[in-house]
């Protein structure tokens, strides 16, 4: 097997002057440039002395820099490792130690904490990216040569490591390879109809599997082109519909695309396809969606681990409240939680992946990733049935995992940030519905003392521990917390209580 790049290139346009992306300043990135620019990234790693396997991890705002660095590493053989940019530095100092880069690329603004965090952590190499996509990674690929002779690689030779929270202690690195990624994006290219007359727009971050593999990894394979927005500014995003023809976003993206008046039915009326994910769409934005502007959103599932699942079919009925069907030469089965043997259709169990599409395991955990394996399926720890027609529908999640606008959150993370903290005798974090982000979290406190209610001082306290979004919205004192004969505080009930914490 070839690598992902060389799989990628193959599917280029002809034309060098093709455009690949075009930028929020009107200036766009053709594919000529799209292969000089990524061939210098490749040539800057290999002259500090990367080898493939080494890791290049970057914290650095969304930037077509950033996404050349991405196939340079690629075309190199080196790991990308994108990470989140709310990650306070308290959480870089865990990646930079656990995955060991031998290149760290950061935003110059942090300079002064993560400059000598890196360098504590044996970081041997350090450059800078700002969000204008310069910065001294730049200037110093701008010095090597733009011709590269791409890699060969195997198949399971890794492409990336995206690091996604674990219901029990730290963050894990779940490791992509050339063959996990080429496949998935073969199969969503052509199940979902990507040709090079496509314009994607594409206001997702590019740190996360939806935003950097889905979207990014089927434009380049159909030779396609998008429009490339920093974040998803609904200004922005509204200027940009009349110049699409297919937007991929999370369902927050959509709950806030229906509430604005500029909106409309003739806005998009040339689109060809919404496609939904990352977090459940409830049934009513789909269908107040397809009301209000006559496209029924394709939704589809995925997680870190496996790329995409299945999906709701581009020919056909895109059934809301499903996430759709299995997807080709990948299977999905249903499974009893506690022994593993397959359920019969219609009954709910948690939902088991094999495929080309499945990682290779956790950076250095083998045993969390054998964990996680049952007779060769991944576990996905979502609960789910089929209905009678195959349609699979997600029912909850046998994990202990909040999902506020597309991002995941462990409560027992936040609950570990909150229990350390001397005005809390312990704490329970759970998710409830959000009008926009789809769940809010909220944190139920037992204070050490009787009677402490300083909710913004509680507050105030998380901020350098845990990234931004996922800082409990809302924190609530109670005497005690439900519990059950066990000791195992009862959520379900806390979530009862606390339902409607964000209900205008
Ligand atoms: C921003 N904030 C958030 C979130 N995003 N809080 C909770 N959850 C979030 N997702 C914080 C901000 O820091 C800010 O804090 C406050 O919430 C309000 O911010 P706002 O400006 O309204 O938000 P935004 O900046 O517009 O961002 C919302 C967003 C963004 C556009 C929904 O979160 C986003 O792009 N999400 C996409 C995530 C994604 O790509 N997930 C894919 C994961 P303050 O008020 O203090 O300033 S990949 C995956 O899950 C699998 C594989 C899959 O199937 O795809
Ligand atoms: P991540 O760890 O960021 O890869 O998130 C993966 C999780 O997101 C899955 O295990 C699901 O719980 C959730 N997810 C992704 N897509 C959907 C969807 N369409 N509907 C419901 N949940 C989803």
């Amino acid at each position: 097997m070839a690598n992902l790049y060389t799989l990628l290139e193959s599917r280029f346009p002809a034309a060098l002057d093709a455009p690949f992306a075009t930028n929020s300043d009107g200036s766009v990135l053709t594919y000529g440039e799209l292969k000089k620019q990524s061939a210098r990234y490749a040539n800057l790693l290999v002259t500090l002395g990367l080898q493939p396997g080494d890791r290049v991890a970057v914290q650095a705002a969304k930037s077509t820099s950033m996404m050349m660095l991405y196939l340079g590493c690629l075309r190199a053989g080196a790991v990308f490792l994108p990470l989140n940019t709310a990650y306070t530095s308290a959480e870089i100092d865990y990646f930079l130690q656990d995955a060991s880069p031998s290149l760290f690329v950061f935003d110059p603004s942090h300079e002064a904490s993560l400059r000598p965090l890196a360098t504590a952590a044996g970081v041997p190499h350090l450059a800078t990216l700002d969000e204008h996509g310069d910065g001294t990674l730049c200037t110093e690929a701008s010095q090597r040569s733009p011709e590269f002779m791409t890699f060969e690689v195997s198949d399971d030779d890794l492409a990336a490591i995206l690091y996604t929270s674990g219901t029990t202690g730290r963050s894990k690195g779940a490791m992509l390879s050339h063959g996990n990624l080429a496949s998935n994006c073969a199969t969503l290219c052509e199940y979902w109809r990507f040709s090079a007359d496509d314009v994607l727009l594409h206001a997702l971050p590019i740190f996360h599997t939806h935003g950097l593999f889905v979207a990014t990894n089927v434009v380049l394979s159909a030779g396609a082109q998008m429009i490339f927005l920093e974040s998803f500014d609904i200004d922005r995003v509204i200027a940009a519909l009349p110049r699409s023809t297919v937007m991929m976003g999370v369902p927050t993206f959509y709950i806030r695309l229906l509430k604005d008046v500029r909106f409309t039915r003739e806005l998009v009326a040339h689109m060809r396809l919404f496609v939904s994910g990352s977090a459940p769409l409830s049934a009513d934005i789909h269908r107040a969606f397809r009301e209000h502007t006559g496209h029924v959103i394709l939704e589809r599932y995925g997680m870190t681990e496996t790329n995409m699942i299945t999906s709701n079919p581009y020919d056909g009925e895109r059934r809301p409240g499903t996430v759709g069907f299995p997807l080709p030469g990948i299977s999905v089965t249903i499974a009893d939680p506690e022994t593993g043997a397959e359920i019969a259709p219609g009954e709910v169990g948690v939902i088991q992946i094999k495929g080309p599409n499945v990682f290779k395991g956790y950076w250095n955990m083998p045993e969390k990733t054998a964990a996680e394996f049952r007779n060769g399926h991944f576990i996905s720890g979502d609960l789910g049935r089929f209905d009678e027609e195959g349609y699979v529908a997600i029912v909850g999640r046998e994990k202990d995992l909040i999902i506020a606008g597309g991002y995941n959150i462990y409560p027992a993370e936040v609950e570990a940030a909150l229990d350390e903290l001397p005005e809390v005798r312990e704490s329970a974090v759970i998710g409830v519905s959000h009008p926009d982000m789809g769940e809010g979290v909220v944190a139920v406190v037992v204070p050490a003392s009787a009677g402490f209610s300083d909710e913004p001082k509680l507050k105030v306290a998380l901020q350098e521990r845990l990234a931004r979004f996922k800082q409990p919205r809302r924190i609530m004192f109670v005497d005690e917390l439900p519990k059950n004969a066990m000791g195992k505080v009862q959520k379900t009930s806390l979530r009862e209580q606390f339902r409607n914490t964000f209900v205008m």
